[in-house]
C-alpha cells in the first residue's frame, strides 16, 4: 500500500525502521477481492489453493490449472488485482479483451485470467449480491457492477467494455459501514436482472478511497443454473495413478500432529525477491501452523500473502491466517512474501498447534 504523503528523508528513514520493528507485515497488502460470486484468480484460490500442484486440475478445471501454470502469484495475490491512477477513465485504461486481468496489469501477473474458456461458473438466480471482501478496510469511492449483455458466451468470446451493462452501484461507502470481519470488512452489492438464463460474466469495479487505486474483477455465473450431484458417482478410483512419484520423499516424516515446510525462492530482481512457502501437516490434522526461517541477517518484508509475517531477530515468523490454518493429514498450505535484498536460502521449521 502506498501512501501520497511527503516527508522529510530523516522522518522517511525513521518512518521505515519504525515499520520493520513494530508492524506485522501482511494486512498492508490485504486489498481484497469478490469472493462471491468468486472472481476467476480467488475461484481458482479458493478451490486449489491447498493443492495448486494436483495434476487433477487440468482435467477437472481447465482454465484454473492454465492460470496456476502461467503464473501462481495470480492467485496467491487474489487481492491485487488493481491499478492506480486511472482518475476513473477504466475504459481508457483496459483493452477490450484485457477486461479480466485489469488491462494486464501488475506486470502482467493476472494475464491468464483473460484466457477464453470454460471457467467454472457460480450458479445464480436473477436477483443475487456480489459480495466484495476488502482486507485492509479501504471503503470504496464506489462499486460499479455489470452484467454481460443476453447473447454473450464467456466460453467463447473475449469480453469487451460494449458486452456490459451496468446493472447496480453504490456510492462512497467507508469501511466502517461496511460488515466488520476479524480479518477485513465485507460488503454486499445486490443486484437484480430479468429473464436471463445461462452463462454470463459479472464484471465489478471497486474504487477503493484510500488513494486512486481500483480494482477490477471478473466472475463467471451461469444464471439459473443448479448443482445437480453427479448422476453416476465415481464407483471406481482413478485408474492412472501419478506417474512421477515424489523424487525425493521426505526421509524423516513429520510426526503425528506436526507438519513441515520448504521454502523457494519463486523470483528475484535487482533489490528484492519473491520467497515461496509450502507447509506440510504431517500424520494427523493440525489447526495452525508457524512456520520460522532463519536468515543469517532477515531480509525486511514488504508483502505477504495467507500468511502474517513478522521479523524476530535473524527470523521471519510466519503464522496462517484464519483460512488456512486448519489442514487434513498430509494437507497443504502455501504463502509467500516479497523480500528486500539479495534471495538467501532461509533454515525452515513448521511448528503445529493441534
Ligand atoms: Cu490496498
Amino acid at each position: 500500500m502506498k501512501r501520497r504523503v511527503l516527508f522529510s528523508a530523516a522522518a522517511g528513514l525513521l518512518l521505515a525502521a519504525l515499520t520493520v520493528l513494530f508492524a506485522p507485515v501482511s494486512p498492508a497488502n490485504a486489498h481484497g477481492n469478490v469472493t462471491g460470486p468468486s472472481s476467476r484468480n480467488y475461484g481458482c484460490f479458493e478451490r486449489w489453493g491447498s493443492k495448486f500442484q494436483d495434476p487433477a486440475m487440468a482435467t477437472e478445471d481447465p482454465m484454473c490449472w492454465q492460470a496456476w501454470q502461467a503464473n501462481p502469484s495470480a492467485m496467491w495475490n487474489w487481492n491485487g488485482l488493481f491499478r492506480e491512477n486511472v482518475a476513473g477513465n477504466h475504459q481508457g485504461a483496459i483493452p477490450d479483451g484485457q477486461l479480466c486481468s485489469g488491462g494486464r496489469t501488475e506486470s502482467g501477473r493476472y494475464n491468464a485470467m483473460d484466457t477464453i474458456g470454460d471457467w467454472k461458473a457460480t450458479n445464480v438466480g436473477n436477483s443475487f449480491n456480489v459480495k466484495l471482501f476488502d482486507g485492509a478496510r479501504h471503503g470504496a469511492d464506489y462499486i460499479w457492477v455489470y452484467v454481460s449483455k443476453p447473447g454473450f458466451n464467456p466460453t467463447t468470446q473475449a469480453l469487451k467494455w460494449s458486452d456490459l451493462d451496468r446493472v447496480s452501484q453504490i456510492g462512497n461507502t467507508p469501511a466502517a459501514q461496511w460488515t466488520q470481519r476479524s480479518d477485513g470488512v465485507e460488503i454486499d452489492i445486490p443486484v437484480s436482472v430479468s429473464g436471463r438464463s445461462g452463462r454470463a460474466m459479472v464484471y465489478t469495479i471497486w474504487q477503493a478511497s484510500h488513494l486512486d487505486q481500483s480494482y477490477y474483477f471478473c466472475s463467471d455465473v451461469n444464471f439459473g443454473g443448479t448443482t445437480t450431484p453427479p448422476t453416476t458417482p465415481p464407483t471406481t478410483p482413478p485408474t492412472t495413478p501419478p506417474t512421477t512419484p515424489p523424487t525425493t520423499p521426505p526421509t524423516t516424516p513429520p510426526a503425528s500432529g506436526a507438519c513441515s515446510a520448504t521454502y523457494a525462492t519463486s523470483s528475484q530482481w535487482s533489490g528484492g525477491f519473491q520467497g515461496e512457502v509450502k507447509v506440510t501437516a504431517g500424520a494427523a490434522a493440525i489447526k495452525g501452523w508457524t512456520v520460522t526461517l532463519t536468515y543469517g541477517s532477515a531480509p525486511s518484508v514488504s508483502q505477504s500473502w495467507n500468511s502474517t509475517v513478522t521479523a524476530s531477530g535473524n527470523a521471519l515468523v510466519a503464522k496462517n491466517v484464519a483460512y488456512n490454518g486448519a489442514l487434513p493429514a498430509a494437507g497443504t498450505a502455501g504463502f509467500g512474501f516479497i523480500g528486500s535484498g539479495t534471495a538467501s536460502t532461509p533454515t525452515v521449521t513448521c511448528a503445529a498447534t493441534t
